[in-house]
């Protein structure tokens, strides 16, 4: 009887050492198998008396069926075991952040360019663009700058193959050849319109020129401030009896629309450029928040010099407005307070991503 007590317990820990299914069967035919103990018991029973074979066969079958269900218990929980590290090795963690592909957007710069286009194209500007490598007459003659003056040396202009040797193609400087380039085919069309042939200064009607060149414009300089790509958005308006006033209006709408202040003002600074006389830098105050108290260059203009008129191919005395011209890239510093133009153009993701 005690023996038995002692089977049950081996066959139990043996099966409880089993660690894999084939241990737990190899384990089993120790006790249950054709040779096994339990089986060798049985047949030892065969000299026995009737009722020996009576007492110790009953104890031998109590004894086989808990050797079975520890077996079973045992399989059971080897089996679970095995799922349950199937399920851990197979899980799906679904409080995990999806892995999408990353989303783009728009450089600060294009959003300023976007908002600048829809300001103006309110006002019913037109927005034109053009090619960046010009010929020496659009970037410079044209707009009545001399032959002497410094943003013509190889010093302040990328130079590039093309044009005369005397009149070598550029890297534009600016937008405004773009301008002219826009004024010689409005005039020319409404020149057509009106059946005037010839070369003469265009004097008839036409409705106004108004429109804007953004775009991508080249020097040679760099530093925190200054780029040797950087964008420039230019403005031109012209008809029979465009003035200061209007310019004053329109750059005064622009910014209060542009940086969404009303509580901001203008200052016009006399100055100079080659194109326009009178010529004027725009200044911005704002009468309140981080920018407050001082003056802040955002343009220069002025009124387009007669010649200038001329080489659009219209009458001075008939034909008069002004331009003005600003930075883009310095109006999205301002705007976000980014304090290196460099940021803008070194295409870090981490810089670029706050825009967004
Ligand atoms: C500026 C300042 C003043 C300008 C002039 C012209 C054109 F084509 F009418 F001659 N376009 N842009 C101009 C005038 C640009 O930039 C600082």
């Amino acid at each position: 009887m005690n023996d038995l007590i002692d089977l049950v317990a081996s066959a139990k820990s043996a099966f409880a050492g089993a660690l894999t299914p084939a241990d737990l069967e190899n384990a089993k035919a120790r006790f249950l198998g054709k040779s096994g103990q339990i089986t060798e018991l049985m047949k030892g029973m065969v000299a026995l008396s009737v009722e020996e074979k009576k007492a110790l066969g009953a104890n031998i079958n109590a004894a086989k069926q808990a050797i079975e269900a520890a077996l079973a218990a045992r399989r059971q929980a080897l089996a679970d075991a095995e799922m349950a590290s199937q399920l851990a090795a197979e899980a799906l963690d679904v409080s995990l952040p999806g892995r999408t592909s990353g989303q783009g957007g728009l450089h600060p710069v294009s959003l300023t360019l976007e908002r600048i286009e829809a300001i103006f194209g309110s006002m019913g500007f037109d927005v034109a663009q053009g090619p960046e490598i010009e010929s020496d007459w659009f970037n410079f003659t044209a707009l009545n700058t001399p032959q002497d003056h410094p943003a013509r040396s190889m010093h302040d202009t990328f130079y590039v193959e093309g044009g005369s040797e005397a009149a070598p193609n550029l890297l534009r400087t600016h937008t405004s050849p773009m301008q002219i380039r826009y004024a010689v085919q409005h005039v020319k069309a409404h020149r057509a319109a009106a059946g005037i042939h010839g070369d003469a200064l265009f004097s008839g009607d036409m409705p106004e020129i108004r429109v804007i060149a953004p775009g991508r414009t080249y020097r040679v300089d760099s530093d925190a401030t200054h780029s040797p790509m950087f964008h420039q958005c230019e403005g031109l308006w012209v008809g029979e009896n465009v003035s200061f006033k209007d310019l004053k209006f329109v750059f005064t709408d622009f910014c209060r629309t542009f940086f969404e202040s009303d509580d901001l003002v203008l200052r016009f600074r006399p100055s100079f450029f080659p194109f326009t006389e009178p010529s004027a830098e725009i200044d911005i105050a704002f009468q309140s928040g981080p920018l407050s108290g001082r003056w802040l260059e955002v343009a220069g203009s002025g009124q387009v010099h007669p010649n200038v008129i001329r080489n659009m191919g219209l009458e001075p005395e008939k034909y008069i407005g002004f331009a003005f011209g600003m930075g883009p890239d310095r109006l999205t510093m301002l705007r976000y307070g980014v304090n290196d133009l460099r940021l803008f153009f070194d295409g870090d993701v981490r810089f670029l991503s706050q825009f967004q």
